[in-house]
């Protein structure tokens, strides 16, 4: 068997959603963590986003791996390519194209909290792969990645964060995860990150309100899992999707509007909220990086730039940067 399926423990309590929902939606100001968007219909609503017109970065990214790739796989020559988030690893392949065309055969670890999709992903890969291992990791990124089962063989790693999800995280969090990420590096590893990069307020709205409804089914999505998981009575068409630049914090803010006042029982948390008409829910930050910005973000985490690799004019960037 060249796929393995392994359940990472998480390595600190996290709060569930019951608890979340507790903290964030009985009394204003409302918020969700964005974590709980990607239940199966969520995860391919995620997808069906990646192929709108108006979502550039996924193709952004996507394009700059088609170039680059060759560069990166040889420049570190990886033993272990571990990816955090790695969805349907579709972008990954790339960079195992440059493998094969190189000879270099690394071990895949894609850690995705939504197991289902990262199975028949790796299902994939290793039938187009014949020299290709997959250790699929299935948990909770937030949750800590001191538990992830990587093998202290030695061999150089290439850490993969993509799509721009470092941008998910406030400031302070954005350095925590970084450090970890650092935690699992020895000199001479790399990490490979794609950032969304500032831009006009027309491009970055438009990508988090496509015309065809894709990020407001997303986004209203999270209605149904809270309603599901928490025995919730929230209406779905009692809210609208709303997607908003803030230029001050550099970040595309997502949120769920109440159309009209209604009170909402949650039966899980034996508790209701009432909630007035405007009232808005944050479901998701997305931040947007400047150059400043991104030097700052690798500096604090002691990462060394080794290489910036810029779509178009500055859409979008992947960055490689190494533990000395
Ligand atoms: C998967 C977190 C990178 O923030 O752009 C896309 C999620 N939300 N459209 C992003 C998302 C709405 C996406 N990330």
């Amino acid at each position: 068997m060249r796929l393995a399926h392994h359940r990472v423990a998480p390595e600190r309590r996290v709060p569930d959603l019951a608890e979340d929902a507790r903290a964030g939606l009985l009394a204003p100001p409302r918020s969700m963590p964005p974590k709980y968007f990607y239940d199966e219909r969520g995860s391919r609503l995620f997808e069906a986003i990646c192929d709108t017109p108006e979502y550039y970065p996924t193709r952004a990214e996507a394009a700059l791996l088609t170039d680059v790739s060759e560069r990166v796989i040889a420049d570190i020559r990886p033993a272990h390519v571990v990816e955090l988030g790695s969805g349907n690893s579709h972008k990954t392949r790339h960079l195992f194209a440059a493998c094969e065309r190189l000879g270099i055969h690394p071990r895949y670890w894609p850690f995705e909290v939504s197991p289902q999709i990262m199975l028949d992903s790796a299902a994939a890969l290793i039938a187009d792969y014949d020299w290709l291992h997959v250790e699929a990791m299935s948990g909770d990124y937030t949750a800590g990645l001191g538990n992830l089962p990587l093998p202290g063989d030695g061999g150089r790693r290439l850490i993969l964060f993509l799509g721009g999800t470092i941008g998910n995280f406030e400031p302070a969090q954005a350095d925590a995860f970084l450090a970890e990420i650092v935690s699992l590096m020895a000199p001479g590893d790399a990490l490979l990150l794609g950032l969304d990069r500032v831009k006009d307020v027309a491009t970055l709205e438009a990508a988090y309100d496509d015309a065809a409804g894709y990020t407001a089914a997303f986004n209203k999505n999270l209605i149904n899992v809270i309603n599901r998981e928490l025995g919730g009575d929230m209406p779905v068409a009692g809210y609208r999707h709303r997607a908003v630049f803030d230029r001050t914090l550099s970040r595309i803010e997502m949120r769920l509007v109440a159309e009209y006042a209604h009170r909402v029982r949650l039966e899980a948390l034996g508790a209701d909220f009432e909630i007035a008409a405007g009232e808005e829910i944050l479901t998701e930050i997305s931040r947007k990086f400047s150059q400043e910005a991104i030097t700052g973000l690798l500096g604090r985490a002691g990462l060394r730039q080794t290489a910036h690799y810029p779509y178009g004019d500055d859409q979008y960037s992947l960055v490689l940067a190494v533990r000395d």
